[in-house]
């Protein structure tokens, strides 16, 4: 197939008018990305590196359509799906058969290099962290946010988590069924309560300022589902690690987890080694070549369980050694992945 040349792309182009046959959303960058995915796929050769670079855009436009970036990788790689119509059909549908015209046009705007504001509207009026809160982002590189998202959005998405494994809180025998194999994750994506987290006013305020803009995006990420360890089930990981590429520069980037329910430290609770992000640098210089510094940072010592309560929103600093930790406590520890950023940001692309 003749790759077609989208003449008006919209990145940073500012347009506006979306010719009739750029499908259904009229979304110029999504028939650009999809051709994209296409050529990738059809000729494997074409390295990553050698890829358009518009890792943060693609982010953009995944996080904008409600769209969660493995299944959409899932959805493209599956053979008797490639066309275009078909893809923006697949995303109306993956959004229960609509998106609203709102979302769609900051996503537009936003794809153009336009400004756009705070998905959660204004943010004038919303509590923000405090000075002692940024000092202490600043030295630590993580934060814990009280009461981040509504008490019932909360309840509902931990109550979600428990209906989608078919587990049962009060029921220990139930917690050990996923039938997504042995891991913590739980590719449960959109149901209303994570919605509603994704777009709390002062969960969006913490990242904002953070971020130092609003023009954030929020990844559709999953739900995680961490049981007491027992003889027949360990802790099967994530162990600490990176999700940023070890190459430099290190760029900023921020993450985070809501705990829906309380997670004292020996509870699963989400790990990391504070203050590593002003150090990494030096960290990796001084490590002997030999060694990978991905496995090599498993034996640091500072590896620290951060303790929260239900609704506590966990940030951290991308260049933060992180994972979760084994649970040796009673009751299972239940969260849902929340991550935003903004239409553009700086990244490394080469991955180390
Ligand atoms: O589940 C956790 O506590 C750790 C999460 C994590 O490692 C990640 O989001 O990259």
């Amino acid at each position: 197939m003749e790759m077609e040349r989208i003449s008006n792309a919209a990145v940073g182009a500012g347009e506006a008018e979306v010719p009739e046959s750029l499908g259904l959303l009229k979304i110029p960058y999504l028939h650009r990305y999809w051709q994209h995915c296409w050529l990738k796929l059809k000729e494997p050769a074409v390295k990553p590196s050698q890829s358009h670079g518009e890792w943060d855009l693609e982010n953009t436009l995944l996080s904008g359509l409600g769209l969660n970036i493995l299944e959409t990788g899932r959805f493209l790689h599956s053979a008797s799906h490639t066309g275009f119509d078909s893809f923006e059909e697949w995303i109306i549908e993956t959004n229960g058969g609509a998106i609203e015209e709102a979302r769609l046009t900051r996503l537009r705007d936003a794809l153009a290099g336009q400004p756009v504001g705070s998905a959660a509207g204004s943010l004038d009026n919303v509590p923000g962290l405090t000075a002692e809160e940024r000092t202490f982002w600043d030295e630590y590189g993580y934060l814990v946010v009280h009461d981040a998202v509504a008490a019932e959005d909360r309840d509902a998405a931990a109550a979600a988590i428990y209906e989608f494994l078919d587990a049962d809180p009060d029921q220990p025998e139930t917690w050990y069924g996923n039938k997504f194999g042995v891991t913590i994750w739980v590719p449960l994506l959109r149901h209303p309560a994570f919605i509603a987290n994704r777009q709390a006013p002062r969960l969006v305020k913490a990242f904002a300022q953070l971020w130092g803009r609003e023009d954030l995006w929020s990844t559709v990420d999953q739900g995680g589902f961490n049981p007491p360890e027992h003889e027949g089930w360990k802790f099967p990981g994530p162990h600490v690690h990176w999700d940023a590429s070890l190459e430099r520069p290190h760029c900023f980037g921020v993450q985070g987890i809501l705990y829906l329910t309380d997670t004292p430290a020996d509870q699963g609770a989400f790990s990391c080694i504070p203050g590593f992000h002003r150090t990494l640098d030096q960290w990796l210089k001084e490590l002997p070549p030999s060694e990978d510094p991905r496995q090599a940072i498993r034996r640091h010592p500072g590896l620290k369980p951060i303790a929260g309560k239900a609704g506590d929103l966990v940030l951290w600093h991308q260049s933060l050694p992180h994972g979760s930790s084994p649970n040796h406590g009673t009751e299972p520890r239940v969260v849902q992945y929340i991550s935003l950023r903004p239409t553009r940001w700086e990244y490394t692309a080469e991955w180390k």
